[in-house]
């Protein structure tokens, strides 16, 4: 079927030159085609629509990458993605997918896309360890595509990943039976916390004392050899910090304490979702993000050395479409590393305690 697909598209003349090839040469543009056309049909039977309906010939200024994904070959992450496409102009974002196939590219205009694709489509990318992208223009009027471009590209956090679906229902629950089975949990002003390895100091935001439980609880195993996976050079964490959260309750704005915690903070967020509070400690902007029911954030980068985050008190979230959406219990896990020798060599030294006595 693909091989059929193949010979046509060659001789339709979508590739004019393939007479004037040498035979090695036409060898590797049929391998390249047939990867090309692998790629699409994965995503005509996911999305359930003909090639046709889903992307557009004459230029847009969404791209769709049909073949790369978050974690995908060479370890795909959002920083790899933008570092290759911020260089072109009129670069606004990305949206990366996890668990399907394909990402998104966003442009200003459909001809700063279209000279994006020009320079990248279907030439072996170094950032991607010798990997060709296979670019196309999604289709206007194709609204699955659409909304989910739309849903992402108002506003990128630097440093901050969200993972949707991280969590399986399966570990969700397993997760949720152990953490209300456990006796020890500390009230910290409305809510109520348990700490493995290391306790958190939440009047300083920054560590506490070692403890004598210094393994994590088994249960996070699944979750831990996932980031292993998606992020071979992740150290090990230490210091884990469960979180459950009544109706209503939530947590003061703060960024984690420089000096304390390593430059990857990461949380999981279980049984309900949350909106969460980002402000940029130097430009006081703000951004709501909406956490998903088993979804992972990671905080690095600005996010994590120059936001500060929070959940405000309160029963309900607005959502961006204007819905209001009422709050359920929530159990947040927090996943960090400590500081053996407690410095920090963060590139914001006017919002590192290393220069200020932060109490934030
Ligand atoms: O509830 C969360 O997801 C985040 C908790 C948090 O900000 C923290 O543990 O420092």
């Amino acid at each position: 079927m693909i091989e059929n697909d193949l010979s046509t598209s060659l001789s339709k003349g979508e590739n004019n030159n393939s007479s004037l090839l040498t035979r090695n040469e036409l060898r590797k543009l049929k391998k390249v085609q047939l990867k090309k056309l692998q790629a699409q049909q994965v995503i005509e039977r996911i999305e359930k629509a003909p090639f046709k309906k889903i992307f557009s010939s004459e230029p847009t200024q969404y791209l769709c990458l049909t073949n790369i994904c978050f974690g995908g070959i060479g370890g795909v992450t959002t920083e790899k993605i933008s570092n290759i496409f911020k260089s072109f102009n009129g670069y606004l974002g990305l949206k990366l997918t996890h668990g399907k196939p394909y990402s998104f590219i966003i442009f200003n205009t459909p001809s700063d896309a279209s000279r994006a694709r020009e320079t990248l489509n279907e030439k072996p990318c170094d950032d991607l360890d010798g990997k060709m992208m296979f670019i196309e223009y999604v289709n206007l009027t194709y609204n699955n595509f659409i909304n989910q471009i739309k849903n992402s590209d108002k506003v990128e956090i630097p440093g901050l990943i969200l993972i949707e679906d991280f969590i399986t229902v399966k570990q969700e629950k397993n997760i949720l039976q152990h953490v209300y089975s456990t006796k020890s949990w500390i009230p910290v002003q409305d809510r109520i916390v348990l700490h493995y390895g290391y306790s958190f100091n939440y009047d300083l935001n920054e560590v506490g004392t070692k403890l004598s439980n210094l393994e994590l609880p088994s249960y996070m195993n699944p979750l831990l050899e996932k980031l292993n996976k998606l992020f071979p050079s992740m150290p090990k964490f230490e210091q884990l910090t469960i979180q459950l959260y009544p109706v209503g309750t939530g947590i003061p704005p703060h960024m984690d304490h420089h000096s304390s915690f390593g430059p990857n903070v990461i949380a999981f967020s279980l049984e309900n979702p949350v909106i969460m509070e980002f402000k940029n400690l130097k430009t006081d902007k703000v951004v709501n993000i909406d956490l998903p029911r088993r979804s992972l954030m990671m905080l690095k980068d600005d996010v994590r050395y120059a936001w500060s985050h929070a959940v405000r008190a309160r029963k309900s979230d607005l959502l961006e479409n204007g819905q209001v959406r009422e709050r359920g219990q929530r159990i947040s896990l927090t996943l960090r590393t400590v500081n053996p020798d407690r410095i920090c060599k963060c590139s914001w030294p006017e919002l590192c305690d290393r220069n200020i006595n932060s109490k934030s």
